[in-house]
């Protein structure tokens, strides 16, 4: 049976060494066969779908009909219609993409129905020369992918409750999905426009009827920012700013307009809406911090989370994400004694700047009470901070930014809840 006695434990509460998984003759909780019961098995008829063929061809998949469940949860503003949010099930999926149909959405006014052939963008501004492009026209640069999260920065908001929210880890914190984009960088079509010197920042537009438009220093929009046409190998879905997108790789949701219809290049940020009455810090001092667009390190355990359940003592594998708006993801610890001892986890290769990155680790749970914890360190040497660190310092009025250390308490029941710990 198991040679858990043979493996030595990392850390406190049952956490195991990560390369555990590489031994052979472990035991999860496969059922271990007798000879009867194996006879039994091979001797048990075919099932319905393995006697007759099977459905046919079609020309768009879906999931099979038994993953129903695994949806967006959305929520609308009766106040003001298109005005909402839907959040990515974390807790359901494993790997680092997030599938197209399921990329968390932050409308302001809805999705707009665009026709790609009428849809142009124009850059103009201080710049030499005014260019506008259809999307025919933009199919003929070079492209290039980028994988990485985008995150809104209200995302975990509930987590600067004085009380720990309930809910599964999806609606709590999934408002960060991850794609791969691929599309044009940004760099190559501001050359053939020829900035002006006195250029700064530049204004981006979105063609919702919202009229999102926000400010971005030039120097980012020249350095790794990507006008994108595809989403994960197909053009962009429509909620997610088809036909054309801008990426803007790590830093907050907000600055990635979809539905990109212009930019214009200035000398001064526009002061719009959504970088001075919305998406801005409320500092313990009472003054309003702007222009926070990095996204700082994070890391969740999504499995086991809030809503799943253990069904009994053992070996289990915990698994999460982890990202940061710096570069890339250093290293992930993950403790099972509240915060006592700490393991490092396995990280999946590919390991990408400003990418979601995948974190397991073995866990031997002993059936008692635990407190699993994650903290995530990138190539910066940024360390995730515990919770009463980031309130110290963000104070109790914040509503943006919120990237503490995520705390599930497991029950000797095996039931799970979210804690301050
Ligand atoms: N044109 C436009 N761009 C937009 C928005 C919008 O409402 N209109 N919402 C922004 C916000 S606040 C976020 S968090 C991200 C959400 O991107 P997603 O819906 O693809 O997840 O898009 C940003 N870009
Ligand atoms: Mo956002």
């Amino acid at each position: 049976m198991s040679k858990h006695n043979e493996m030595q434990a990392v850390a406190g509460g049952g956490l195991l060494d990560r390369r555990l998984f590489l031994k052979k003759g472990l035991s999860f909780s496969a059922l271990a066969l007798s000879a009867d019961v194996l006879a039994a098995e091979l001797d048990a008829p075919r099932p319905e779908w393995a006697q007759k063929p099977g459905t046919p061809f079609s020309n768009y998949g879906h999931p099979s009909r038994y993953e129903q469940k695994t949806i967006r949860w959305t929520m609308g503003n009766a106040m003001a219609a298109g005005n909402g949010v839907s959040w990515t099930p974390l807790q359901d999926l494993e790997g680092m993409i997030t599938p197209s149909g399921l990329h968390f959405e932050r409308h302001h006014n809805g999705v707009p129905q665009i026709d790609p052939a009428q849809h142009k963008l124009l850059i103009h501004g201080l710049v030499n020369q005014s260019l506008v492009f259809t999307m025919e026209d933009l199919q003929r640069y070079p492209m290039t992918s980028v994988l990485c999260f985008i995150e809104c920065g209200g995302n975990s908001n509930a987590g600067w409750q004085t009380q720990p929210i309930q809910t599964q880890v999806g609606y709590f914190h999934g408002m960060a999905s991850c794609s791969e984009w691929t599309g044009i960088p940004l760099r190559l079509l501001l050359n053939e426009a020829q900035i002006k010197g006195r250029a700064k920042w530049l204004i981006a537009e979105g063609a919702d009827a919202s009229l999102m438009n926000v400010s971005l220093p030039l120097d980012k929009a020249l350095d790794d920012c990507i006008l994108a046409l595809y989403q994960n190998g197909e053009r962009i879905r429509p909620e997610n700013g088809y036909p054309l997108r801008l990426i803007v790789p790590g830093w907050e949701g907000v600055v990635n307009v979809k539905w990109l219809r212009r930019l214009h290049l200035t000398n001064q940020p526009t002061m719009a809406r959504n970088e001075t009455s919305k998406y801005t810090e409320l500092m313990p001092s009472g003054k309003a911090r702007q222009f926070t667009f990095v996204m700082e390190a994070k890391s969740l355990i999504t499995q086991p989370s809030f809503g799943h359940k253990l069904k009994q003592p053992g070996l289990y594998q915990i698994s999460g994400l982890a990202w940061s708006g710096r570069g890339k993801i250093a290293k992930v610890e993950v403790s099972a004694d509240g915060g006592k001892t700490w393991a490092e986890a396995q990280l999946q290769e590919p390991v990408l700047s400003k990418c979601f990155t995948r974190f397991r680790i073995p866990w031997q749970w002993n059936g008692q009470q635990a407190i699993l914890k994650s903290r995530a360190i990138d190539e910066t040497g940024y360390v995730q901070p515990e919770r009463d660190v980031l309130v110290k310092s963000q104070g109790q009025h914040g509503y943006f930014h919120y990237n503490a250390i995520v705390s599930w308490e497991v029950a000797s029941n095996g039931s799970i809840s979210h804690v301050y710990a």
